[in-house]
């Protein structure tokens, strides 16, 4: 990859690693990240002319595949008409109420331009509303670099291995309580040791950011009858799963109604839009209505909602059909090659995210994806790329398939896995790959 070497390395002297987002530098996996010059349907190709099936699908926006005719007409329609006003347009509004008709405990949507920001902004809106300061979250949850929120993180904070993050003061952490995933009985202790103090709970709906790792049946029920109990808001991340894991993502399919939602990734297509939402009585003490201040310059940008409403117009039962079909078809050929190959592992599923890890147990929490044996993951990632397979650059990320996956596409990801499930296989602790 002399092009991606090159670029790399030219990148690496103007931007931090080299990328603009640091999972992206595949420094827990070793090697040259690739530089993908473009991308059509379920390919993906590199600055050396290299295709590949894309399973990151842009960390999940692209369930269509990429530049979906649809999308890029509908992104060329809008652009021509002006990129940003920062005033009001009908547009945003359609997608508000989209959001709202497929998500019923949403009633009122801010959006913003990050699942960062969106989560960033529903946990100010907890604290505001109940005017209290702490917050639970869970340890391999990863809800974008929000100070508040970063600690014991997922995503690409588990994948560099940075227990916290440096530059998050203590008065900043001291408010988030961490507690380990699909653990009740921690949470409802927890609210039993800071009676009247903590203004919410966030939780990935489903965890999509340790690996795909589903919450156990009740957890989110559990959850949802904790938070009311004890006055606190229960905030449902839905910034992987929205619109990913159903038409109505997580809560489409467990049907836990949280008081606040964030949203990104899928909503917006691939461009940077995101959004939060929930009950109208909570949402309307946002300002301008209310004391709670957010705000953004291009919030509800045209371009980027244009494109989030033609991904969700174009998003049919029969996409999302297709989307858990080719989830499943991943999952068995994963479990083929790696059984084949004599290597002990669990494909896992959250919906439709997909993750391996080589482990002899089910992974329910981030203790448990940290003690697979994530040395076997380069060499497996390699391989695959070798093969001409895109997978996440992380053994603490989910695959993201698209309905754009088609015969073609699962011949080439089955032509690799063999070599790549013997490489996991050949692969030792100290990280000499075969
Ligand atoms: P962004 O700020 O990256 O748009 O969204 C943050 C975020 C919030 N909540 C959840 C559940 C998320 O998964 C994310 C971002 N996901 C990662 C992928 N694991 C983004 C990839 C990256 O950091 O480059």
């Amino acid at each position: 990859m002399p092009v991606s070497a090159q670029l790399f390395d030219r990148a690496s002297s103007v931007i931090p690693g080299g990328v603009n987002s640091p999972v992206r530098a595949f420094k827990s996996v070793g090697g040259t990240p690739r530089f993908i010059a473009s991308a059509n349907g379920y390919t993906l190709t590199d600055a050396d002319g290299n295709d590949y099936v894309d399973l990151v699908c842009s960390w999940g926006p692209m369930i269509l595949g990429h530049a979906h005719p649809a999308v890029v007409e509908a992104v060329q329609r809008a652009a021509v008409g002006g990129l940003s006003f920062g005033a009001p347009t009908a547009a945003e509004i359609e997608l508000a109420e989209l959001i709202v008709e497929r998500v019923a405990p949403v009633e009122r949507v801010r959006l913003v331009n990050s699942g960062t920001e969106a989560t960033m902004s529903a946990v100010r809106l907890a604290r505001g509303y109940t005017g209290r300061t702490k917050i639970i979250k869970f340890s391999g949850c990863y809800h974008g670099h929000v100070d508040a929120l970063l600690a014991d993180a997922g995503s690409g904070v588990a994948t560099l291995g940075l227990p916290t993050s440096p530059g998050v003061t203590g008065a900043q952490a001291s408010d988030t309580i961490v507690l380990p995933y699909n653990d009740l009985d921690a949470v409802a202790a927890a609210f039993a040791a800071h009676p009247g103090q903590i203004a919410c709970v966030i939780t990935e709906a489903a965890a999509g950011n340790m690996g795909a790792v589903a919450p156990l049946p009740g957890f989110n029920e559990g959850l949802r009858a904790l938070t009311a109990e004890h006055g606190a808001l229960l905030i449902m991340d839905e910034v992987m799963t929205g619109f990913r894991v159903s038409r109505s993502g997580w809560f489409g399919r467990d049907g836990v109604a949280g008081d606040l939602y964030t949203f990104g990734k899928v909503m917006s297509g691939g461009l940077p839009a995101a959004a939060f939402g929930g009950r109208a009585e909570v949402m309307n003490q946002l300002a301008p209505l209310g004391p709670v201040y957010q705000a953004g310059t291009l919030s509800g940008n045209p371009v980027a909602v244009a494109a989030g409403l033609a991904t969700l117009r174009a998003a049919d039962d029969a996409v999302y059909a297709a989307l858990d079909r080719n989830a499943e078809r991943l999952g068995g050929l994963l479990t083929e090659a790696l059984g084949a190959a004599g290597v002990e592992h669990h494909v896992q599923f959250a919906g439709n995210m997909v993750s391996v890890f080589f482990s002899d147990r089910p992974v329910t929490d981030y203790a448990t994806a940290k003690a697979s044996q994530t040395w076997r993951f380069p060499a497996f990632f390699h391989a695959l790329l070798d093969g001409g397979v895109y997978a996440p650059p992380s053994a603490f990320e989910a695959w993201f398939v698209s309905a754009a996956l088609d015969e073609d596409a699962f011949d080439r990801i089955a032509a690799a896995l063999p070599a790549a499930a013997h490489a996991a296989a050949a692969a030792t602790p100290e990280g000499s790959r075969a």
